[in-house]
């Protein structure tokens, strides 16, 4: 096991090291980021008097604004000297979010990264065919690292050309495969619409996938079309990328690494903390980050955390499959809708394919309408059938919402794919 001792640690124990580390990455923020000392001094906070976790609450909450106010690099707390690596993401203002790594913060997220291949089960002898995107966006280099240091063989690909990749992924015996899951599921339909059997043709044990929402429907799929068992992997730029949390074969929930994370959940709207099991936003710190220290992260992502020890023995709180980022989630005459609600019925229904769209419109009201493609081998349908597939569609879609959504079924093939993160929302209002 990699990094066994880190691991395998009680709560006891990772609860006195998280608080050690927590104590001391406040007072470095605070001596080294003048945007995090101007925070503390308008809230009142000084780093000193956070001596117990209680006071731990009152620290004041960074945000996505924050990274645009201080773009690119007004964050930092070392000189520019010391940076080895950027990356970015997409902002909130059309302006990137830039990250900064020094040779120190690098170690640390290439080990993390490793434990989530050994936590997966993946080891030297693996060949882990990595499709995530290399360059600026975080998926490709982290995943890269990760499995060369516990010795596995990459083959770098990258996202995109299809086709090439089932090659590769025939002629070079990968055993794992590192993708989004929308393009992981994109991948299996190609090679059945290629005339292989990815059960049969492939060797694909393992698939790492994440970035984006998917649902526990959408794992089934990608279990069953390649036979592999799929794990899910949560990771943001911020925090260094992936590798914040990961599942382990159990499959119950992604082990967020306290060593190296204190993970907190609050209501969005008060900013209260909340208890475990209680679903909120997660609010990270980052316990050993040198280059950008961040404290209380407001990810935007929606979850709840449990700190009961999971079955594989690790005792790291598990946070549950991401629902959705509350940035996402839609509003309907004054309806809550996650896209992830609308993927778990679409994929209950084995007369449809895995790729849809969400559209919001305005007329009078808001409407919803789902527009989802049909399995390959129903485009022929009969219009009876077509329509009762529909009806049943809607129906389902109204049990699980709330509200009624129109179902618009298109040929398998119609709707466009993605390569890395899909795009599932098109919202056409104009208030
Ligand atoms: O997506 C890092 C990453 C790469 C994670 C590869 C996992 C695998 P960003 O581009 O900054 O970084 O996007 C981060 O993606 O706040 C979530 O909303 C979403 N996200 C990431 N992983 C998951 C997941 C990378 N497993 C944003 N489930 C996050 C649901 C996820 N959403």
């Amino acid at each position: 096991m990699f990094e066994r001792d880190l691991q395998l640690m009680k709560r006891d124990a990772l609860e006195t090291l998280q608080w050690r580390k927590l104590r001391r990455i406040v007072r470095y923020a605070y001596g080294n980021v003048p945007a995090i000392r101007r925070r503390f001094k308008a809230a009142g906070v000084e780093p000193d008097r956070v001596r117990r976790l209680e006071d731990f609450a009152r620290v004041p909450l960074t945000t996505k604004e924050d990274f645009a106010e201080n773009y690119p690099l007004g964050l930092l707390a070392v000189p520019r000297e010391k940076l080895v690596r950027l990356h970015a993401s997409s902002g909130t203002t059309g302006k990137p979010k830039v990250v900064a790594y020094t040779r120190n913060d690098l170690e640390t997220w290439t080990r993390l990264m490793a434990r989530l291949f050994d936590c997966a089960g993946v080891t030297a002898g693996d060949v882990v065919q990595n499709m995530y995107g290399y360059g600026l966006f975080t998926g490709g280099l982290g995943f890269h690292y990760g499995a060369e240091r516990v010795g596995a063989l990459v083959v770098p690909t990258g996202p995109g050309n299809t086709k090439r990749q089932l090659m590769l992924l025939k002629d070079l015996g990968a055993t794992v495969i590192a993708c989004t899951p929308s393009y992981g599921l994109y991948l299996g339909e190609v090679a059945r619409a290629e005339g292989l059997d990815p059960k049969k043709d492939f060797h694909v044990r393992v698939g790492l996938f994440g970035a984006e929402p998917w649902s526990e429907e959408a794992r089934g799929r990608v279990q069953d079309a390649f036979g592999l068992r799929a794990m899910d992997c949560y990771g943001m730029s911020e925090l260094y990328g992936p590798g914040v949390s990961c599942e382990c074969p159990e499959q119950d929930g992604l082990h967020t690494w306290a060593d190296e994370f204190y993970v907190e959940t609050i209501d969005p709207e008060t900013e209260e903390v909340l208890g475990p099991g209680e679903e909120g936003e997660l609010v990270v710190t980052m316990l050993n980050r040198e280059a950008m220290p961040i404290l209380r992260y407001r990810t935007r992502d929606l979850s709840k955390l449990d700190w009961e020890r999971c079955a594989c023995g690790r005792h790291h709180p598990r946070m549950a499959r991401v629902v959705g980022r509350s940035d996402d989630m839609l509003i309907i005459g004054g309806v809550n809708v996650f896209p992830s609600q609308v993927e778990h019925v679409l994929m209950q229904v084995p007369d449809l394919a895995e790729t849809y769209q969400i559209l919001v419109t305005q007329e009078v009201l808001d409407k919803l309408h789902v527009r989802v493609e049909l399995a390959p081998d129903r485009s022929a349908l009969t219009e009876a059938k077509t329509a009762a597939v529909r009806k049943r569609t809607e129906e389902d879609l109204r049990s699980v919402l709330g509200i009624h959504a129109s179902v618009e079924l298109v040929k398998h093939g119609a709707l466009p794919r993605s390569e890395g993160k899909a795009k599932r929302i098109v919202d056409v209002r104009t208030l």
